[in-house]
């Protein structure tokens, strides 16, 4: 039977979700060889907190993409020497800007000639002229979904974690934000126990279910402000700023028995698993950042050798 959805959990994914959305502005780059009318559309854009770049001679279109790493492009269709769909499909030839919607913002009203340049290369379509506010609404919605999408791309797929260097750079920053407020951070390193008799007995597909099951209990769990990623295989890693080692490891034990409780089903059997994790924190009066996660490493191994299904700090 399905599980009854979790509305305060949903809430609390979606805002941590969406809080990181839109921490930074949104980037448009609009292309258009009428600069004026370009400057308009910058301004309004602008009043509605979104950061644009006008491209008026598409020679240079390509550098000030790699530059400038917009969300959305806004292309002219009609301009002096080449034409929107063309620089569209340049744009599309550049698998790295696959993630990047292509809009055109064009006086054509004519189908056809919209539907050319639409089937030629391009996402979308906004017909010019239009009012300020529902150019707002058009850009902002496109490039929230084109920002969605491109940090979706960018977890893990497995889990929807930050992936092995995401996390690395992660533990990095936060541990240097720590350093320069004096306030305390824990790193806790996470191992699923004997998951390779899991895999063996049950299966890779239940396994990764199993994978999938403690990433969620782990997002569910943590807070806003800690920093989760899948280190590899079936060991993850959480950041936990402004947490002391013992609250590390309260939450954490709190996790390993909710871990514990959760019954896995297969063809040939329901099972449970467990996991083990090292905590390991810098926090006053003893200041010492380097080889936090060695550390944590460390404590890891030792709570597997005290057993597993512990937490060492
Ligand atoms: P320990 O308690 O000491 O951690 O034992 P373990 O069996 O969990 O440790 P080990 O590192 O030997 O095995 C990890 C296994 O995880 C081996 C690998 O096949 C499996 N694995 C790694 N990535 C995935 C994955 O994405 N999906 C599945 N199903 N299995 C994976
Ligand atoms: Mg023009
Ligand atoms: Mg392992
Ligand atoms: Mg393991």
């Amino acid at each position: 039977f399905p599980t009854p959805v979790d509305l305060t959990a949903l809430e609390n994914q979606l805002e941590r979700c969406f809080n990181n959305l839109h921490s930074e502005p949104f980037r448009i780059l609009l292309v258009d060889d009428d600069e004026t009318l370009a400057q308009r559309y910058q301004a309004v854009l602008n009043s509605a907190a979104m950061r644009v770049e006008i491209v008026s001679d598409p020679r240079i279109l390509l550098e000030r993409m790699d530059a400038f790493l917009p969300d959305v492009i806004l292309m002219d269709i009609n301009m002096p020497n080449y034409s929107g769909p063309e620089l569209a499909q340049m744009i599309r030839l550049n698998d790295s800007w696959l993630r990047v919607p292509v809009v055109y913002l064009s006086a054509e009203t004519d189908a056809t000639r919209q539907k050319d340049a639409l089937f030629k290369a391009g996402d979308d379509f906004i017909t010019k002229p239009i009012s300020d506010n529902a150019l707002i609404n058009a850009v902002y919605s496109r490039a929230q979904r084109a920002r969605l999408l491109s940090q979706a791309l960018a977890r893990d797929s497995l889990t929807g974690l930050l992936k092995h260097a995401d996390i690395k750079e992660q533990i990095e920053i936060e541990l240097e934000r720590a350093c320069r407020t004096r306030r305390p951070v824990s790193i806790a390193m996470i191992d699923i126990d004997h998951f390779k008799s899991v895999n063996d007995q049950y299966g890779h597909a239940v396994g990764d279910n199993v994978i999938r099951a403690l990433a969620n209990l782990l997002r569910q769990r943590l807070r806003k402000i800690d920093r989760l990623g899948r280190y590899g295989g079936e060991e993850f890693v959480a950041v936990l700023p402004d947490c002391h080692a013992e609250d590390a490891k309260r939450i954490l034990d709190e996790i390993r028995v909710a871990f514990n409780e959760l019954q896995f089903s297969a063809s040939n059997g329901l099972f449970h698993c467990s996991f083990s994790a090292g905590v390991s924190a810098c926090q006053a009066p003893l200041w010492e950042t380097s080889g936090q996660l060695a550390s944590a490493d460390a404590r890891l191994y030792l709570a597997k050798s005290q057993g597993r299904n512990c937490i060492v700090s």
